[in-house]
């Protein structure tokens, strides 16, 4: 027990905004599930962040179901780890809004993701979309967590949330620990199968780019078969070789490869055999993730359980943070 209150606290989130994608996996979530012997694990749902895109509500309500599923099927073990639905701990909502006090217009107008997104959605640039970094910041805050599994993507929000703490804790004390990014070496920015200058995205239009956790072996196969590369046929990491590197980053991650071992083991083969191979070692990789996600998605009743204990203990250890911050800020408790 004694042991338990040493360990590190881990927080992170994904959107249950589509089918969780490959990218998704080997960015993140496969660095969730490692870290959940070596530190006290706290994992969310962030169903809050993706109404910044507009979602069709009964489609909205089974990608949560979907996500939940997928997660235990990736490793995510309840008993090892808190992992709750974030609409479902008030906490969250109420921390952004104090959090976006002391948020400042112009650190927001910076943000990649925002400026990405707005141009994406042009029709509906809404405010949610802009304070979305002020709602993860409270996210991670909350759970005065030190370290964060994400992917390349999202290093930018995680300095977001550093700056606003450090600014919240110069006023009032040390309200927040400040937390890290936690960015794996191998797999942190898979690109798109069909253009790799961009990220695999669960929300991409060419759907040949963008490969889901639940596709089938066949849907696998046919989507790296098409994969972007370039002419020269020759498999080696280098700059302007974008479609070639990202499979050969994919391989590296799902195999543990070096790219001078695949380098090597391509040596006079061609792009067929190397694309070929790439598929089967990710139909391998996810192979036991789909036979589990199965099992979960038919049993409704054992996924309420589960995140229902979860938002109860989230709930309790985020009250704590929230009440803190609200009483130096001056509010009456
Ligand atoms: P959306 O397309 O709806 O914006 P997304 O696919 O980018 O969603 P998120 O839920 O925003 O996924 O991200 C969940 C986690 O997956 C984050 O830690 C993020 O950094 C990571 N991640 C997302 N896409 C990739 C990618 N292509 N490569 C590596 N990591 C990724
Ligand atoms: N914005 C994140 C998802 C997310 C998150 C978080 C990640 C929401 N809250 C807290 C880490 C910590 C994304 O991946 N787009």
């Amino acid at each position: 027990m004694e042991n338990e209150q040493k360990k590190e606290v881990v927080f992170s989130a994904i959107q249950p905004s589509g089918s969780i994608t490959l990218g998704n996996y080997l960015g993140a979530l496969r660095n969730w599930v490692k870290m959940q012997d070596e530190y006290n694990c706290i994992y969310a749902l962030a169903d809050l962040h993706t109404i910044t895109v507009r979602q069709d509500p009964k489609q909205m309500r089974k990608n949560i179901l979907d996500a939940y599923a997928s997660l235990l099927a990736c490793g995510i073990d309840v008993e090892k780890s808190i992992f709750f639905i974030q609409s479902h701990v008030h906490t969250h909502a109420e921390m952004s809004w104090l959090l976006s006090c002391y948020t400042q217009f112009g650190e927001l107008s910076r943000m990649t993701q925002f400026k990405d997104k707005s141009a994406k959605h042009a029709d509906n640039i809404n405010a949610g979309l802009f304070t979305y970094p002020v709602l993860m910041a409270g996210d991670i805050l909350l759970y005065q967590a030190d370290k964060v599994p994400v992917g390349a993507d999202q290093k930018q929000h995680i300095e977001i949330t550093r700056n606003i703490a450090e600014r919240f804790n110069g006023l009032y004390g040390n309200v927040f620990k400040i937390p890290e990014g936690f960015i794996p070496k191998n797999g942190a920015r898979v690109m798109s199968l069909q253009d790799p200058t961009k990220k695999m995205s669960k929300s991409d239009e060419n759907a040949n780019g963008c490969v889901h956790l639940l596709d089938p072996p066949e849907v696998i196969m046919k989507k790296f078969k098409r994969a972007i590369t370039d002419s020269e046929a020759c498999v080696r990491y280098a700059e302007g070789k974008d479609g070639v590197n990202n499979l050969m980053a994919i391989y590296s991650a799902v195999t543990g490869l070096s790219y001078e071992q695949i380098e090597h083991d391509f040596d006079g083969k061609g792009y067929g055999d190397f694309k070929t191979a790439v598929g089967e070692a990710v139909v391998e990789t996810l192979r036991p993730i789909q036979e589990k996600y199965n099992q979960y998605i038919s049993d409704k009743a054992y996924l309420e359980e589960c995140y229902r204990k979860a938002d109860e203990i989230a709930l309790k250890i985020s009250s704590r943070t929230l009440g803190k911050a609200m009483k130096k800020v001056g509010f009456v408790l």
